[in-house]
């Protein structure tokens, strides 16, 4: 099948793996740009599993070193191991080609088996594995064969260059150096723009439908009411009362976020005690109970003083009377359901109570985010908001089905991995102003920061330095019981290092813990304490 009178460096070979690996991930995600799958091109789709299967310790861990960097971190560490992979196996498949498809079959393989597993996958999902790893072979082949030169003649046979004649660079001992450099980086660069091209492509979202850019937002038919004056303290460090979108913090497990077609976009409602509802983005949009609610949302990763907990003004339709149009009934009612399943287009499932949505608080299948169509990154085209529940059970973005169900009957995604199945948002408050470690001068210093006990609202903040007494922090207005409140503190702060710790009590009398718990299972506690020079 192939020449053994000619042989190939290790070098080049590794050169050569590289460029051929190179080549298969651009193709595929050319494949996958063309044949509408992006999310099953090998990288994603390899991310995806990773991510799913990546013990709850590790993925603490990532979250804890690389914040929302995690993703980045993942794509860093991925591309290092290929890269690895790659050059070892081109300098092997130098000697020996069939170690260079054995290879290819083993990645290929484990490609296919993350395209496939994803949600709701096909035939067409394998597409850009295959394409990815026939290029694969296609470009080893044929670099291989530009990097071989002659095998060395058994040395009891006369030597056809002991004339003296160094092996030049195209001596018949070596191989075409120029040639081969000009191959291989001309398809190195042909696979990275065709690559990036094939990004740029799904991420334009240029195909027919309705884009984000696209959706007018009609007027909502209850208004929330205005933020009332004093809401917002206007301090400098200080969070503002309403985070801006660019701002919000983004929690999922989508390594490409979903470009939804609006167009094609449905919500279906169904399961126990439910007759099955399907509803458009147009009938959301043309209903007359359109309804605008502050709500701040809360990750249960949030660590202690951490940044993932952001105020919005969401335009949703009010879930409960979804439910109610599918006949749903509460469980108190003598409904059959006790939880209920979303669904989002990227695969994800979170389980929220139904007792919790239907009691009469603002749940929402949110469209809007302060005045605007959701972005990409918080769901668009429909997502859930459930004031008091952290958003791991209730959230979910890109959402696509709701099911009826039980809780004995199904474990949503978060479940297995570690999380409480019920996750409501403990009472909590941060410092945001000075910074833990800042250096301020003596004198009045002003504390300030953010306290939240959603849909239970916050009665009261004290801030204590040194261990001493709890001193009552003075609050800003009450927006809603569904959002935080800001509060602020002026210290007569002395020279030194002091520490400052800052506790909320919330209107059900509760006072935060200053025990220190973790994130998992179901929300930290403990007091926000930091340490500050004053000079
Ligand atoms: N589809 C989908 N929805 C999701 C998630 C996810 O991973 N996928 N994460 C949830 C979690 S854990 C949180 S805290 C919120 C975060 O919403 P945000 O990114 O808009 O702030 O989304 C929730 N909805
Ligand atoms: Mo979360």
């Amino acid at each position: 099948m192939f020449d053994t009178t000619r042989t190939t460096g290790r070098l080049p070979g590794a050169i050569v793996g590289l460029v051929a690996t190179g080549a298969a991930l651009a193709t595929a995600e050319v494949v996958g740009a063309l044949t509408g799958r992006p999310a099953s091109t090998p990288l994603l789709a390899v991310g995806d599993a990773v991510v799913d299967l990546t013990p709850q310790p590790v993925k603490q861990f990532a979250v804890d070193t690389f914040g929302t960097a995690d993703k980045i971190a993942l794509f860093v560490g991925m591309g290092v191991i290929l890269a690895a992979a790659a050059a070892l196996l081109g300098a092997a498949a130098a000697r020996r080609r069939w170690i260079g498809f054995a290879g290819i079959a083993v990645f290929g393989a484990v490609g296919l088996a993350a395209a496939l597993t994803r949600t709701g996958s096909g035939a067409l999902d394998t597409l850009p594995t295959l394409t990815g790893a026939l290029a694969c072979g296609g470009v080893l082949v044929w670099l291989l064969g530009a990097a071989s030169r002659p095998v060395p003649p058994e040395p009891d046979e006369p030597r056809p260059d002991t004339d003296g004649t160094r092996p030049g660079p195209e001596g018949p001992r070596g191989f075409d150096r120029r040639r081969f450099t000009l191959l291989a980086g001309a398809a190195a660069v042909a696979s990275a723009g065709a690559g990036t091209a094939a990004r740029m492509l799904v991420s334009s979202n240029t195909g027919a439908g309705l884009a984000r850019e696209d959706v007018t937002l009609p007027r909502p038919a209850f208004p929330a009411s205005p933020v009332p004056d004093g809401a917002d303290l206007e301090i400098d460090g200080l969070a503002p009362f309403l985070t801006p979108n660019d701002d919000f913090y983004r929690i999922d497990t989508a390594l490409s976020v979903p470009r939804v077609d609006a167009s094609t976009w449905s919500l279906r409602i169904h399961g126990l005690g439910a007759r099955e509802r399907v509803y458009t983005f147009a009938d959301l949009l043309a209903r007359d109970d359109l309804t605008e609610r502050d709500i701040t949302l809360t990750c249960v990763s949030n660590p202690i003083g951490g940044e993932y907990v952001g105020n919005a003004r969401w335009i949703g339709v009010p879930l409960a009377t979804l439910l109610e149009e599918a006949g749903v009934r509460p469980p108190a009612d003598g409904g059959p359901a006790d939880q209920l399943v979303s669904r989002s287009e990227d695969g994800m499932t979170i389980g929220t109570p139904v007792a919790d949505v239907m009691d009469g608080r603002d749940a929402l299948i949110a469209v809007g985010m302060n005045g605007r169509p959701l972005p990409y990154d918080h769901g668009f085209p429909a997502r859930m908001v459930v004031p008091g529940l952290y958003g791991y059970v209730s959230a979910c973005k890109w959402i696509v089905d709701i099911e009826l169900t039980t809780f004995d009957a199904f474990d949503a995604y978060w479940v297995p991995r570690g999380w409480s199945a019920r996750g409501p948002i403990k009472t909590q408050s941060r410092i945001d102003t000075p910074r833990e470690r800042a250096t301020v001068s003596a004198g009045t210093v002003m504390l300030a920061g953010v306290a939240w006990a959603q849909h239970t609202g916050i009665d009261r903040v004290e801030v204590r330095v040194d261990g001493g007494e709890w001193r009552t922090a003075t609050l800003a207005e009450e927006d809603t019981a569904d959002t935080w409140r800001q509060w602020m503190h002026e210290w007569d702060a002395e020279p030194g290092e002091h520490r400052i710790s800052v506790r909320a009590t919330d209107r059900d009398g509760e006072t935060q813990t200053s025990e220190r718990a973790a994130v998992a299972p179901d929300g930290a506690t403990g007091h926000h304490t930091i340490e500050v020079t004053v000079t």
